[in-house]
């Protein structure tokens, strides 16, 4: 099934309908996105990696959950397949795909399902509207980056930190310097580098185009993302997507701040969804760049709206009693796109 989930596309599978042999899996996959090519013209993939992506989805013999659900990065340039990072905007349309394939029964009114995400080993709750026992795609809900409206999915998310680098903050610090820029290593679900837009000599407010353009600046987020790597337990990430690389500045749209992100080569439209997690907890750590720019509000619940591109997104967050982020929310739309046979040759 083809579908948009939350600002990303791609193609949802079963598992049980993808070769078992990880290599004739991935083999597949490039072929299907039509891979590499900057074009992926003899594919199903958009020539973004937001529209190069995949979601394997499983029934779940965990305990009290529904799915398994297993992203996967297909890079439209490189043949590569990473499962190396997660993806909160795919899984907006897992819960409608569980329950589409008869993997969760619907209820009248409202579906939880429940999701175990493999790439990161935790749970998430989507909550899917379900009138008659039916997914409808149709509702009022808008989310920056799509045009129109569709039916609300909410999505929560527990235990988050250290989701790929076994801890919030890998390095045990909120500031380190790399490359001579003081940055934040954090993991929030998302593994994501946080600086100052100017200490990158930026203002923050460049659009994406401009930032892609700007040889300087991708030369040296590379050379401080390779630093990175290693320091945030990803190993050596030359071939990953991971960490993504967040530039951060005072917000101008009464939200808590200002974001541009590169994902870690292409400049985010948007920011990811698990990324927004990472970088609404970064504004919550004392002394940290993001700290000292953001507006957070006060109280144990709150509402960080974190700026980018092409609007913003909101984050909800729970504190614990040291204030640190006990768990976070988002809302998320998706829309089945179509369903049937895609070829790989
Ligand atoms: O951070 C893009 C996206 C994402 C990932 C990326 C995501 C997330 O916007 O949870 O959703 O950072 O590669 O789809």
């Amino acid at each position: 099934m083809w579908m948009r989930g939350g600002t990303s596309k791609g193609g949802y599978f079963l598992a049980s309908d993808l070769p078992a042999d990880k290599a004739a899996r991935d083999a597949f996959l490039l072929g299907m996105m039509g891979s590499p090519d900057t074009r992926q013209i003899d594919g199903m993939g958009g020539a973004d990696p937001l529209t190069s992506k995949v979601g394997v989805i499983s029934k779940s013999n965990r305990p009290g959950v529904d799915v398994d659900y297993l992203f996967l990065q297909v890079f439209v340039d490189q043949a590569i397949v990473t499962d190396a990072q997660n993806c909160g905007n795919i899984l907006a349309g897992v819960g409608p795909f569980a329950i589409e394939r008869g993997l969760v029964k619907a209820v009248d009114g409202v579906t939880p399902v429940t999701i175990f995400m493999e790439n990161t080993e935790q749970t998430a709750v989507a909550r899917i509207r379900t009138p008659g026992g039916k997914v409808t795609y149709l509702g009022d809900a808008k989310i920056d980056g799509v045009p129109g409206t569709s039916a609300p999915i909410p999505i929560a998310f527990k235990d988050t930190a250290g989701s790929s680098c076994g801890a919030l903050l890998p390095t045990g610090k909120a500031v380190d310097v790399v490359e001579g820029v003081e940055v934040t290593m954090i993991d929030d679900g998302m593994p994501c580098v946080v600086m100052r837009a100017a200490d990158l000599g930026i203002t923050g407010v460049e659009t994406p185009d401009e930032l892609e353009a700007n040889a300087t600046l991708r030369a040296k987020l590379e050379a401080i993302r390779l630093k990175c790597g290693p320091l945030m337990n990803l190993g050596d990430v030359t071939k990953k997507s991971v960490p993504k690389m967040t530039m951060v500045s005072a917000p101008r749209e009464g939200g808590a701040i200002s974001t541009r992100t590169f994902i870690p080569h292409r400049c985010h439209d948007a920011i990811g969804v698990l990324g927004a997690v990472s970088v609404a907890s970064a504004c919550l750590l004392k002394g940290s760049p993001a700290a000292a720019l953001a507006v957070t509000g006060s109280g144990q619940e709150r509402s960080l709206s974190i700026e980018h591109p092409t609007g913003e997104m909101t984050v909800v967050v729970t504190l614990d009693d040291a204030g640190a982020v006990a768990s976070a929310a988002i809302l998320r739309t998706a829309r089945k796109l179509m369903d049937g046979v895609v070829f790989a040759d």
